[in-house]
């Protein structure tokens, strides 16, 4: 319930959801605390708006267990409140071993400096003994400023509280007569909570790209990059302290031009195998996959998903080896596969890293190949005895991995739908500035593949 007038006011939605940092989100106490002296405060704890013109009030006094002349123990505690406008008042002892004899409901309260009421005759709170107690009241009409007295010795210690302190109170912790409907108390309103009954659940962060591959590696092959196409979608699910709970995405074959069955998968490179309670909804059907329990792949040390075993596991079409890569025929369609990955605890965003993480495909089910983007690490599961050979220029002491002596890569990611190369089309006679991307490592030309003037051969292009 706390925090959401201000959380709503003081930053406003849009730039709530881009900027969220747990310290807006946690650090937010709605109490108010004053210093009466002599080692007591009084807090403005709750005030609640019954919504018929009165107002329930709940202040904590507290003392802190000093001791001696300046610290004397607690003869009455009486609260400032206009004559005919208070009533059912209650003590609550909370800590310590506080007595009184009674409430005095005033309005004069003899020597106190203002009306209202007091708790009267107090022993066993103040001069070396800690405690605190609640003091509970009703007003009628409007909040009002209201004095505190924690009367000591001849000390009156007054804490002074406004008006405006109990209404923010009030609204800080959600309690007017108009709070804003957030089901799971977590301090997300509804309207902004993605997950608004459940309270482990807050935030969908959503990106979406395309990953082609060339599946000759490590011998560089036609280049067409079509070998094999995966459209995806991922929403990483945060709770309110922006750590991450899922992982969902959706995967979609857009092109298969290869005789190869090839696998696709993606490995968390900072998260760890047993870091990941659950995975649901990928497409294992050929039986080179082993598995944990938890659906993560087993013998990795990091947490390794495979998404399918063989592209043919998803594709709708009339039979052979091209799905969608030659212009007039062998077209189909194929069924999205959601992968849901759960965490067993939350984890930061930059432990789970972004999408598309580090994605591969096995090559024709040997587990020992894989294909990655340029400069990614292989799983524990490759054969680096194929790392240097042929085309391939991959030299793990520097980090150079899966490109060409050229820096020319095997993999390639972009943030939107990937027009696909027509088969056995070099992706450099569709796409004009593809070289000089890839051999800068992608500083020339970031936007190759988006349709500028200039950037295309679009009948090299696959069209449906
Ligand atoms: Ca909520
Ligand atoms: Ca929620
Ligand atoms: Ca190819
Ligand atoms: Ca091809």
């Amino acid at each position: 319930m706390k925090n959401i007038v201000n959380f709503i006011s003081s930053i406003g939605l849009m730039t709530l959801i881009l900027t969220l940092t747990p310290s807006i989100i946690n650090a937010q106490n709605c109490d108010i605390t004053k210093t009466n002296g002599g080692g007591f405060t009084t807090t403005i704890q709750s005030v609640v708006d019954n919504c018929n013109s009165t107002y329930t009030i709940v202040l904590l006094v507290e003392h802190n267990g000093c001791q001696g002349p300046t610290c004397d123990e607690l003869s009455h505690y009486s609260v400032q409140a206009t004559p005919g406008t208070y009533s059912n008042v209650s003590v609550a002892v909370i800590t310590g071993g506080m007595t009184y004899s009674n409430i005095d409901l005033g309005p004069n309260l003899g020597s106190d400096p203002f009306s209202g009421f007091k708790v009267d005759n107090t022993y066993g709170i103040g001069d070396g003994m800690a405690g605190s107690f609640t003091v509970t009241y009703t007003l009628s009409g409007n909040l009002q400023n209201q004095q505190t007295s924690a009367k000591a010795g001849q000390n009156a210690q007054i804490a002074s509280f406004t008006s405006a302190d109990f209404d923010y109170v009030m609204n800080c912790n959600n309690t007017n007569c108009n709070p804003i409907a957030d089901c799971d108390g977590d301090g997300i309103p509804d309207g902004v909570d993605e997950y608004p009954c459940d309270p482990t659940r807050t935030y969908n962060i959503t990106t979406v790209g395309t990953l082609a591959f060339e599946d000759l590696w490590p011998s560089k092959g036609d280049f067409d990059f079509n070998d094999v196409v995966v459209k995806y979608r991922t929403t990483l699910v945060t709770n309110t302290q922006n750590m991450v709970v899922d992982v969902r995405s959706s995967y979609k074959i857009t092109a298969v031009g290869a005789s190869y069955r090839n696998g696709f998968g993606i490995q968390f490179d900072n998260v760890l195998p047993n870091q990941v309670a659950s995975v649901t909804g990928y497409s294992l059907q050929k039986g080179y996959i082993t598995l944990n329990s938890n659906g993560t792949e087993a013998s990795q040390s990091k947490a390794v998903v495979i998404v399918f075993d063989d592209t043919e596991n998803t594709l709708h079409r009339a039979g052979g080896p091209f799905f969608n890569t030659v212009q007039n025929g062998l077209v189909g369609t194929t069924d999205s596969l959601y992968i849901d990955i759960h965490f067993t605890t939350p984890l930061t965003p930059s432990v789970v890293g972004t999408a598309p993480f580090n994605p591969f495909i096995i090559r024709n089910g040997d587990r020992e190949i894989e294909i990655h983007l340029p400069d990614r690490v292989p799983t524990s599961l490759v054969n680096t005895s194929y790392f240097g050979t042929s085309n391939d220029k991959t030299n793990p002491s520097t980090g150079y991995y899966y490109k060409t002596q050229n820096g020319l890569p095997w993999a390639i990611h972009i943030p939107t739908v990937l027009d696909h190369m027509i088969e056995k089309t070099p992706i450099n006679l569709g796409y004009l500035h593809f070289i000089e991307w890839a051999q800068s490592n992608g500083t020339s030309y970031p936007d190759w593949y988006l349709n500028l003037s200039g950037y295309r051969d679009a009948s090299k292009i696959w069209t449906p």
